[in-house]
């Protein structure tokens, strides 16, 4: 960075973003006509928004003017024959399909609340979602449409089920589930609900330590961070092709697969498909990617398949590339040198934080290890955990802590108040996550402060792993652990007693493991189960986790006495 990039970025605040918006406080905010309307009204309309390539390698262009006509259709559909109401929760439950994205944006044009799920959520994961929210409608495809059958009858608030790719005249549907091809319903004007800075956007869930999964609730002027964040971090400039990997059923694949680019206007690419280093780099070379957004997880599984897949194609579209999601190893960053001649650059943040909080600008020397510095409208802190006083001594590893307000930090837990505003303390958002923060101001992540697994990036309680096992009719007591991986970082473990008259065998472990990816999902799935005859407990009761996670890393007992609460 020169010197004079670097005396305008520390100059930046949300102001910025809300002025390159055409936004003044006060000014009605619809994130979908925002992301879509805005940019035909200003003469972008036939700029390509979406590059679509489908598992079968199907590619499909939509312009900004198509996104505007597909969003109208999905908002004037949702609320003249699905009686979606403003503020009602209507749960997308869709592959990365153009569907999805439309109807993200034309959810949120009625005023509705969006709420993304990942498409290989099963029964339980759903139900718990859906459930607590209340959502009053979900969009799904046929492909999906059994596991919401089977939730069907959990879920009291639901009154209708969309299914987008329905035989026509909607046969074989059934009670509560409508028919909508969303090509035969585009449509050129639709007034969007007068929404406003702070009113309610997105419901994303994310797993914690205890109890179910917490939806953190955004607002539509999160869009100011997300904007600011993918200008200045990501670096999206007008001629860039840019490719998030990830799902919105992440929050990385809506502020930054959705919301930031479009906000922006730029072109992005979306990819339906599973991982494979083939289809990855012929698609950065087939459609000229040059900003990457993705996660370590996907970095070392690159990394496996060595250099070779990397030699034979053209990647010198790439200029600029991202991480997130887990810590991004040393040894990543420098294979990204030797591979793309690319440094990836760390960003840290959270589904509460809406945007990227913590990061490596481009132009600023990456330190590999470290997540960077505070993104210069934030300003974060490491503070003592107990009292939130911020820790001065370069080094000294405490909590992560952000100060408030910033325009995309959550304003709720949907139906958990107590848990929202345990998160801040002595006026710091506090993230539980330890980390230390070096002479420079470089910020090291040291680890989780609670027992959430991270697996390939994404967040699996353990409290939702041991409720499904415990449904298994052969288990007594269950713990989950995340075991340390060299490829996802974590995968879970899981610790069973059985019941009587059950005898541990390779046969029930493996039914085991299917029964938990089934009704959860095949992240949230045991790689391995441990049967024990008991589980170690606090004299309440409680699981000790952290001295079955301390067991498996080799570690005496005698460390466990200075863990943390252990
Ligand atoms: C965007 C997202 C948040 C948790 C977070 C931390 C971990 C995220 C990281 C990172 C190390 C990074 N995390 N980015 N750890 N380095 N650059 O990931 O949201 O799914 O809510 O996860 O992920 O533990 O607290 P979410």
């Amino acid at each position: 960075m020169n010197l004079h990039d670097a005396r305008r970025r520390r100059r930046l605040s949300w102001e910025q973003a809300k002025r390159d918006l055409g936004y003044r406080d006060g000014d009605p905010l619809n994130l979908g006509r925002l992301c879509a309307d805005r940019h035909v009204d200003e003469g972008r309309g036939e700029r390509v928004a979406l590059i679509h390539e489908d598992h079968e390698g199907q590619v499909r262009r939509y312009t900004f003017r198509d996104l505007m006509e597909l969003s109208n259709g999905w908002a004037r559909f949702l609320s003249d024959q699905a009686s979606v109401c403003q503020l009602d929760r209507v749960c997308l439950f869709l592959d990365r399909t153009p569907e999805l994205y439309a109807a993200f944006l034309g959810i949120l044009k009625t005023g509705a609340i969006a709420e993304p799920l990942f498409p290989v959520f099963g029964e339980d994961a759903l139900t718990a979602r859906m459930l607590d929210s209340g959502a009053a409608a979900v969009i799904t495809s046929r492909r999906h449409l059994g596991k919401l059958r089977r939730t069907r009858s959990r879920l009291p608030d639901l009154r209708t089920v969309v299914v987008v790719d329905a035989e026509p005249g909607g046969q074989g549907l059934r009670q509560g589930e409508m028919a909508f091809r969303m090509e035969d319903h585009r449509d050129a004007r639709f007034s969007a609900a007068a929404t406003h800075a702070e009113s309610p956007s997105v419901l994303h869930y994310t797993s914690g330590t205890t109890g179910a999964p917490k939806g953190a609730l955004h607002v539509h002027g999160s869009v100011f961070a997300q904007y600011l964040t993918s200008k200045v971090v990501l670096d999206i400039r007008d001629d860039d092709v840019y490719w998030c990997t990830a799902d919105p059923g992440w929050v990385t694949g809506t502020s930054y697969g959705i919301i930031g680019p479009w906000s922006l206007g730029a072109t992005q690419v979306v990819l339906d498909g599973g991982f494979s280093s083939e289809r990855w780099y012929g698609t950065i070379e087939r459609h000229r990617v040059s900003v990457w957004y993705t996660a370590p997880t996907a970095i070392r599984m690159l990394m496996k398949d060595g250099l070779d897949p990397v030699r034979r194609r053209d990647l010198s579209s790439l200029r600029h590339a991202c991480s997130v999601g887990e810590p991004l190893n040393p040894e990543a960053v420098r294979w990204g040198r030797e591979a793309f001649g690319l440094w990836f650059h760390d960003t840290f943040w959270q589904t509460e934080t809406g945007a990227i909080v913590v990061t490596n600008l481009p132009g600023m020397p990456v330190k590999p290890g470290s997540m960077g510095r505070p993104f210069p409208a934030v300003e974060a802190a490491i503070v003592e955990p107990g009292t939130g006083v911020p820790i001065a001594e370069a080094g000294r590893v405490g909590l992560l802590a952000i100060r408030p307000p910033w325009p995309s930090l959550m304003r709720a837990y949907w139906n958990n108040t107590a848990a929202y505003y345990g998160k801040f303390l002595n006026g710091w958002y506090v993230s539980g996550d330890r980390a230390s923060v070096d002479d420079d101001g470089y910020f090291w992540f040291c680890g989780r402060d609670d027992d959430v697994i991270n697996t390939a990036g994404h967040l699996v309680g353990p409290f939702e792993v041991e409720s499904a096992l415990l449904e298994h009719p052969a288990v007594a007591e269950s713990a989950a652990i995340g075991k340390p991986d060299p490829v996802s970082l974590e995968v879970v473990k899981a610790f069973v007693a059985l019941r009587p008259g059950f005898e541990a065998s390779e046969e029930l472990e493996l039914d085991i493991m299917n029964f938990v990816r089934k009704r959860l999902s095949p992240l949230a799935m045991p790689q391995e189960i441990a049967f024990v005859d008991r589980l170690p407990k606090t004299g309440s009761g409680k699981i000790l986790r952290r001295m079955l996670r301390a067991r498996e890393l080799g570690q005496s007992a005698g460390d466990l006495s200075t863990m943390d609460g252990g």
